[in-house]
């Protein structure tokens, strides 16, 4: 079986194999399968906006002090001002969470990870699996890559703030985004390893955290499959963030970091993954992290890369004196490839070039500058703009879909102008 490279054509190919039966959803119960399938299109996408389960001890083991994180039940967003006189690098301290349900603690000496399925050398089965300790992991050649992680629903609640539109799921602001340098094994190396064959189409990595239950319906583990090609460009099983063992909340002991793609596809607290010849599915790729609405086919479309973005490392609304000359800093980052230009508007209609700052790691996001001298008091917005490598821009207005996916329009960000005292 051949895997398309483009994107769109993979989806297309596993929606058509999946609708005629032809793809495997491995990991759910006959029973939660034809709830899932008796609810429908409409109610599954209300899944999305069923509350988090968040327990009362804190579904987040490290410290989310105010000041650098806004709180939402399982998930946490870096607040933006927190970047503010940081390096390339987000600090792990201030880096956000993005929990389905908690955050398990485990011990890398009992870890294993488990390959399994159709796609590997002698077909080893779940039961009988080729397995790796995190010492063997340490043992392989090691890869150092700077990439971001960043939640599909990054920017969220804009749909709603600035183009009025309802949408399920986390109300995230810019924060659910960090850029850290990740150290690890590529996913190609173990799969290689583990005897990967020609055969595999997919691999279906899966977190050991607990069963993911929405709307009534266990879900079971929390899962994404990964087109093989993908897969062996350049994923990564990273045990290592800014130089330091991976933390809890991030991964702990081994999580995959998928460049570019959603976040969704970089599983944290790796358990098993399974290397299939024939196409998988699962619920995050056939009703979660699809765009769906008026303006795209019946079934959707599978979200992979991110979008352009750009944020000031500001507070929402934050406050400047006026006659005073201020530097506006920001970060922008695409799914795409580098960004090669970022322009700023503080006044409506104009548009000026803003100054990089340093270089830019090819899957990581680029830092610049804008200096503002806003002559008087007054209410204002500040806009920012970045392209990439590829063209991509950011539009006024991003495309409606329902589970507000993919905010890559400009975000108008107000600040308030005082006079000086
Ligand atoms: N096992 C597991 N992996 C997971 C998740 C999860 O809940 N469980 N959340 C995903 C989502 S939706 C995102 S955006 C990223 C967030 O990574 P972070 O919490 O390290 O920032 O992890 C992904 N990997
Ligand atoms: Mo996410």
């Amino acid at each position: 079986m051949t895997v398309p490279n483009d994107e769109s054509a993979y989806d297309r190919v596993r929606w058509a194999q999946w609708q005629a039966g032809q793809a495997r959803l491995p990991g759910l119960s006959r029973r939660g399968l034809l709830r899932l399938t008796a609810a429908g299109g409409l109610a599954l996408t209300a899944l999305g906006t069923a509350p988090g389960t968040a327990s009362a001890a804190g579904p987040i083991v490290k410290p989310l002090p105010p000041e650098w994180f806004d709180v939402y039940g399982t998930n946490a967003e870096t607040r933006w001002e927190a970047m503010s006189g940081q390096g390339y690098l987000t600090p792990v301290d201030r880096f956000f969470v993005r929990d389905h349900t908690s955050t398990p603690v485990l011990d890398a000496a009992g870890w294993r990870l488990r390959l399994f399925g159709s796609g590997l050398r002698g077909a080893p089965t779940a039961a009988n699996p080729v397995e790796l300790t995190y010492r063997d992991l340490r043992r392989l050649p090691s890869e150092t890559i700077t990439a971001f992680i960043e939640c599909a629903g990054n920017g969220r609640s804009f749909f709603t703030s600035q183009q009025g539109q309802a949408v399920s799921g986390t109300a995230w602001k810019l924060g659910a985004v960090g850029v850290a340098r990740w150290r690890g094994v590529r996913l190609a190396t173990v799969l290689a390893r583990a005897g990967l064959t020609r055969d595999a189409v997919d691999v279906l990595p899966e977190g050991l955290d607990p069963d993911y239950v929405t709307g009534g319906v266990n879900l079971g583990k929390v899962r994404r499959p990964l087109p093989v090609g993908k897969a062996l460009q350049d994923v990564l099983l990273a045990y290592e963030m800014n130089g330091e063992p991976l933390p809890p909340d991030h991964g702990f002991p081994v999580r995959l970091v998928v460049p570019s793609w959603v976040g969704i596809s970089s599983i944290k607290w790796l358990g098993r993954i399974e290397v299939s010849a024939t196409p998988l599915v699962s619920p995050w790729s056939t009703q979660f992290y699809r765009l769906l609405g008026p303006d795209y086919p019946a079934e959707g479309t599978l979200v992979t890369e991110q979008v352009v973005k750009s944020a000031f490392e500001l507070p929402w609304d934050a406050t400047l004196a006026a006659g005073r000359r201020h530097v506006l800093r920001g970060r922008s980052w695409s799914g795409h490839g580098r960004i090669r230009r970022v322009e700023v508007s503080t006044d409506g209609s104009t548009w000026e070039q803003a100054k990089p700052v340093g270089s830019t790691a090819d899957r990581g996001w680029l830092r610049w500058e804008f200096p503002w001298r806003p002559r008087t008091a007054g209410a204002y917005t500040v806009r920012a703009r970045a392209t990439d490598v590829t063209g991509a821009s950011q539009p006024d207005v991003a495309p409606y879909n329902t589970q507000g996916y993919l905010f890559g329009a400009v975000v108008r960000h107000p600040v308030t102008v005082v006079p000086t005292a």
